[in-house]
């Protein structure tokens, strides 16, 4: 295994038109310090410049709409003034060399009366309820049984990712990431759980990627091919979502993906935030030869572990979440192979600077 010395993960990468400083990610993190109207803030800008030698960002899932939304203070990227705040944010990164994608969020069913407008029920493509709560600001409640979109629905939720990432390069992004994982709207229509749909969004493995596919095209209409990625996570039960096949669903978005000549490929490999190993038996190794774009391999990745998937080259990228959120220069870190400061669950949602923007730099500022 090469040491730091010799591994490319600590050397430019040129991801279409965008040149990054490295080939490290900071994985999108949910962090609901957004302030009123669910508008980004100077701390957040704050946060995020401290992160700005990744060699890529990928912003904190931001909805879409109203009707996105399933967690207290998670930003938004619909309104002005959510533009304005996030312009805050992506010129203090770029001030610090970085570059920060804007993550695209609608959660469907994931979500609470209370958390939408006139306390309307959740979206879903399905009337299926997630077994799980969401917290409201009252405390966790459990969720409750989404309504099914109605096939005259659908092109309005495609116009709300259209018209945010436009928003998004308003604000000011390097480009878009469409979050089509851990059991959020679009993974609800991918699987065969969530979408008991018998339209031509539902039933065949091709019908229920359609959604993603025509979102998809949707932000190609906004962005160069290179600007647009996809975040998957195939075999991850987060928020109660699960296919009886995986392998051939996922083999199929990703060719489709492919074809349409996106930039990059963001895999969750395994347990979001939890094991990479699931037992299953599709190797999701299987999906990245079959992407011509870049890969982005996530979760749990250790130094180690980065290293050899570089030198092995099973990831063109390696995003690093939870050591992101506790050490801002954890690139540096890497490359020393420094000691890394260790994450404060405690803080990980809600709250102010402690646990965001007072963790150390390792010259002690
Ligand atoms: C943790 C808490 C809230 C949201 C995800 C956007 O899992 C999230 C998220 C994670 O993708």
């Amino acid at each position: 295994m090469p040491d730091h010395d010799t591994s490319d993960l600590f050397s430019p990468y040129q991801l279409g038109s965008l040149t990054l400083a490295n080939r490290i990610v900071m994985a999108p993190l949910t962090r609901s310090r957004a302030g009123a109207g669910d508008v980004p803030t100077p701390l957040m800008a704050a946060y995020y410049a401290q992160r700005a030698s990744a060699g890529l960002i990928i912003s904190e899932a931001s909805q879409i709409s109203p009707q996105g939304k399933g967690y207290i203070q998670t930003p938004g990227i619909y309104s002005e003034a959510q533009v304005a705040g996030w312009r805050q944010v992506t010129a203090a990164v770029h001030d610090q060399g970085g570059k920060i994608v804007c993550q695209l969020w609608h959660v469907g069913r994931i979500s609470h009366p209370d958390l939408q407008e006139d306390g309307a029920l959740p979206v879903a493509p399905s009337a299926v309820k997630a077994v799980g709560q969401v917290f409201t600001g009252q405390g966790m409640v459990d969720m409750v049984t989404p309504r099914a979109l109605t096939l005259e629905e659908i092109p309005g939720i495609i116009a709300d990712y259209r018209q945010a990432a436009r928003n998004a390069k308003a604000a000011g992004f390097d480009g878009v990431q469409i979050h089509a994982a851990n059991g959020y709207l679009l993974d609800q229509f991918l699987r065969d759980k969530t979408n008991l749909r018998t339209d031509a969004y539902g039933g065949s493995i091709e019908n229920r990627v359609r959604l993603l596919l025509e979102v998809t095209d949707a932000l190609l209409e906004v962005w160069d091919k290179d600007r647009v990625g996809v975040r998957i996570a195939p075999l991850s039960p987060a928020n109660d979502i699960a296919d009886s096949d995986p392998e051939p669903l996922f083999t199929y978005v990703t060719r489709q993906l492919s074809a349409r000549g996106i930039g990059f490929l963001d895999v969750v490999e395994g347990v979001t935030g939890g094991p990479r190993e699931t037992g299953h038996r599709f190797q999701l190794a299987t999906l990245r030869p079959l992407f011509k774009g870049t890969y982005i391999g996530n979760n749990g990745y250790s130094r180690e572990l980065a290293l050899a998937t570089r030198a092995a080259d099973h990831a063109d990228l390696i995003a690093f979440g939870k050591l992101f959120i506790a050490n801002p220069d954890l690139v540096e870190r890497l490359r020393l192979d420094a000691p890394l400061n260790v994450p404060d669950q405690a803080t990980f949602y809600g709250g102010d600077e402690h646990g965001y923007t007072d963790y150390s730099f390792l010259d002690g500022h």
